[in-house]
């Protein structure tokens, strides 16, 4: 293990010889680098030994596809998981740095959305601690998730150049270039043997160059990788379009071969429909397919054995397409019977689905595959007639079948639905919480239940209590240690040993104080980075997560909106003070989640600026939501907002950060919401709301949109809208005026009043601060099952074949 002496040495050599730099001349920035390089190092050493170990033991591989990673910082994960933080520290300090300031220049890496982006990161970072052979695959994006300010209460997009090209954590590999080919047609024709043999022709190449981030385990003893891809032009590509003598075509197609790794898109939750959006599916499960295939046959030669080496898990549909390259590899390449591809397919493939909402379902128009993928087009005809043609072997008495279950939507515009490829191409099919992977057998896609029930399981999301409770809640982690030992770090389960300590008082005093220095820190950061004072003391209640017209920001809102009305209409006191945080990103194209975000904004200014809510009532839009803020803002929250509507949210996982660190929640029966009541006790959570089976039936008969006409407390709050009272021009929020009166599919006003009372509880409640803080301990004892390592032991031992 490196002592400060050699960090500080090599920091300094690494400051010379790889930046060119002097120390007297380094900004903080150069220290960042120079330490990161540093650390990689170290990295690199357990890499290589881990690589050995995992080839000697001949362990099954888990690869795990997805778009998106949402990996935050690094560097302090880094050092804590390789157990390299105090020495680290402590060089930096020697020479003359402060800790905080040289982690703070680290950019977030923000290749992610928001859940599903988050939940890849957690995840590799549990398969590496549970000492999983496994790697995570996805694009290196040279523009993450935009960044956000508000102009005038409305959001602005710019984007985020998070400087991937000279990340220290990175390693490229030019060496290892994979060729990719798209467009072109098909031409029919037989082999010698007088078998159908199509000829992919006239395609184009794209280039894939691999990027490795050293993923490390707990305890440093396992050092994984994610592998990024980047895409570049090929070559020799051009040069057969420049001897044509077609110069700018040959310069255009460069740069759209160079775009497909520009940028991720902004929009989750929500269909595309961009051609290039389909080209980065496709690209990512081409270059991975090349991987894994060079991987097995480096060391088998047998390819039916590929499924005893191999574990494919696909991170929701968007790269559902591996299953239909395996099986373009298998089958044109391999020359294996389609029978014996499709077994291995089927047996190496597994399928996580994170939404039940219909608009975020994958389809893509049949023409557009002809375009850009004609040989996998005829891959999935082919699929969809043979599955077909076994459902109606099966259950000839049941011919209505065959329309819902086909692999092609017919009505309208011809479209593949891709939810249904990954469903008959794997041989699990999970969901996220417990509620979720039951609305997936009844209400999503109950007729692939009805045929083949053994497919479907359930493996709740977690998160790391790495970075979401030892990185981020030092304080909390102290007290943990000194509590349970050191064990908890690895085994969460821990936790609920804190139980019996719920009756001590110093230790409840404890927990107080943790909580009221994270909140000391987060208001040191609010002002400095929003020039706005805040009381420590007061209430926190937060909701940050993608803003969506399910997760109801507005009906947060619309509460704050009522308590301010109390106070200045009805001179109503609040019985405690109350802070309203709210952060979150709109997708650009989303337009009623941007005026959200704008009537936040304006109610935040209207209520701050009014001296009668002074020392009761506050409202802030925190900007530019991601990772390293979620990890202020979640250690010093007292309320967490989980309040969508039942059914909407497939899990949430913020939820679950926020339990972990002592917050209560208020929140529906939606998602894991009810297994992190479950486990911290009823008594311990403020639920409200309808449940999902009650929302069905109101939106069956439309009565929630009577609400607004029967409820004077409702229509008041509502009518404050469009009064001008937030803004002066009064049609501004109209649209969320005629959306909540007229159509409010996410049910609002049906839950306002049961919203209301329990809001009015918690502030009770938090009058009683001993109380509160003892369910506060409670929370943080319930949730040791929260943890990712027990999803990923999960999904290992049901799904991969994999122990751990
Ligand atoms: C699809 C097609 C084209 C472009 C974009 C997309 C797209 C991108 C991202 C569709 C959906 C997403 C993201 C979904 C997501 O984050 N889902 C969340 O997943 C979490 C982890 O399981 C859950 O906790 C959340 O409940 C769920 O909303």
């Amino acid at each position: 293990m490196p002592g400060v002496e050699e960090i500080k040495n090599n920091l300094i050599s690494k400051l010379r010889y790889s930046l060119c730099l002097d120390l007297k001349d380094a900004t903080h920035a150069d220290i960042f680098n120079a330490l990161a390089l540093t650390i990689r190092d170290f990295q690199l050493d357990s890499f290589f030994a881990t690589k050995h170990y995992q080839k000697e033991a001949k362990s099954k591989r888990l690869y795990y596809l997805s778009m998106e990673f949402l990996l935050g910082q690094s560097l302090r994960n880094n050092l804590m998981n390789l157990g390299l933080y105090p020495a680290a520290h402590q060089a930096l300090n020697e020479l003359g740095f402060d800790f905080e300031d040289i982690t703070a220049e680290e950019p977030d890496a923000a290749l992610g959305n928001g859940g599903l982006g988050r939940l890849a990161a957690c995840f590799i970072d549990s398969m590496a601690t549970l000492d999983i052979a496994a790697s995570g695959h996805g694009i290196k994006y040279e523009y993450g998730l935009f960044k956000q300010s508000i102009q005038h209460g409305r959001q602005v997009e710019q984007p985020d150049d998070w400087h991937s090209t000279h990340s220290p954590w990175l390693i490229d590999h030019h060496s290892q270039l994979m060729l990719i080919p798209i467009g072109g047609h098909i031409e029919e024709s037989e082999d010698i043997d007088g078998n159908y043999n199509p000829m992919w022709m006239d395609w184009r190449v794209i280039v894939g160059v691999p990027h490795d981030y050293f993923v490390t385990g707990y305890g440093g003893k396992t050092v994984n990788k994610l592998r990024l891809y980047s895409a570049a032009a090929s070559d020799s590509f051009d040069v057969h379009i420049f001897n044509r003598g077609d110069y700018l075509r040959a310069v255009s197609q460069k740069i759209a071969s160079e775009n497909i790794s520009k940028i991720l898109y902004p929009a989750d939750e929500i269909q595309s429909g961009k051609e290039l959006r389909l080209t980065q599916e496709y690209f990512l499960v081409a270059c991975t397919l090349r991987d894994i295939f060079q991987e097995f046959t480096d060391k088998s030669d047998d390819i039916t054995a590929l499924p005893d080496a191999v574990a494919i898990q696909l991170n929701d549909t968007h790269p559902a397409l591996a299953i239909v390259e395996m099986m373009r590899i298998l089958v044109d390449e391999h020359r294996l019977d389609w029978d014996a591809a499709w077994d291995i397919t089927q047996k190496t493939c597994a399928f996580t689905n994170h939404t039940l909402m219909p608009e975020a379902l994958e389809t893509w128009p049949v023409t557009l595959f002809e375009k850009l993928l004609p040989r996998h087009l005829q891959i999935i005809y082919e699929i969809n007639h043979r599955f077909l043609a076994d459902v109606a072997e099966k259950w000839p008495d049941r011919p209505e079948l065959l329309a819902s279950l086909s692999l092609f939507e017919e009505r309208g515009e011809k479209k593949i639905r891709m939810a249904h490829l990954a469903i008959v191409g794997s041989h699990k099919v999970n969901g996220v919480a417990k509620l979720h992977s039951e609305l997936i057998k009844q209400d999503l896609v109950p007729n692939f239940y009805f045929i083949s029930p053994e497919k479907f399981t359930n493996q709740t999301n977690g998160v790391t209590p790495r970075r979401w409770i030892q990185q981020a809640n030092t304080q909390l982690a102290t007290f943990l240690t000194r509590q349970l030992g050191a064990g908890w770090v690895t085994d969460l389960d821990k936790l609920q040993r804190l139980k019996k300590l719920a009756n001590d008082s110093g230790v409840v005093e404890e927990i107080q104080s943790i909580k009221l220095h994270n909140k000391q820190a987060l208001c040191r950061l609010i002002a400095s980075r929003q020039g706005i004072k805040v009381d420590p003391l007061a209430m926190f209640d937060s909701q940050v997560k993608r803003i969506h017209e399910y997760k109801r920001q507005l009906l947060n809102v619309l509460h704050v909106i009522h308590l301010y009305l109390g106070i200045v209409e009805s001179g109503n006191t609040l019985i405690q003070p109350k802070v309203h945080l709210f952060s979150g990103k709109a997708a650009p194209g989303y337009a009623m989640a941007k005026l959200i975000i704008q009537l936040i904004n304006e109610v935040a200014r209207t209520v701050n600026n009014d001296p009668r809510t002074k020392g009761q009532l506050s409202v802030l839009f925190l900007e530019d939501y991601k990772v390293s803020l979620a990890e202020h803002i979640i250690p010093a929250t007292d309320l967490s907002e989980q309040i969508s509507t039942a059914g909407t949210e497939a899990s949430g996982t913020s939820n679950m950060k926020f339990s972990m660190n002592g917050a209560l929640t208020i929140g529906t029966m939606d998602g894991a919401n009810i297994e992190i009541r479950d486990a911290v006790g009823a008594e311990n959570f403020y639920l409200f709301g309808a449940t999902a089976a009650e929302i069905n039936t109101h939106r069956a008969t439309g009565s929630h949109n009577q609400i607004y006409h029967s409820n004077p407390v409702i229509r008041e709050t509502v009518d404050a809208l469009v009064s001008g009272r937030f803004n002066l021009d009064k049609s501004l929020f109209q649209p969320i005026y005629r959306m909540l009166t007229e159509g409010d599919h996410y049910c609002h006003l049906l839950d306002f009043d049961s919203y209301r009372l329990a809001q009015h509880q918690v502030l009770t409640d938090f009058s009683q601060p001993q109380q509160w803080h003892q369910k506060a301990l409670l929370n943080i004892a319930g949730m040791g099952s929260f943890s990712s390592d027990r999803t990923i032991k999960g999904y290992a031992s049901e799904i991969w074949g994999i122990t751990c």
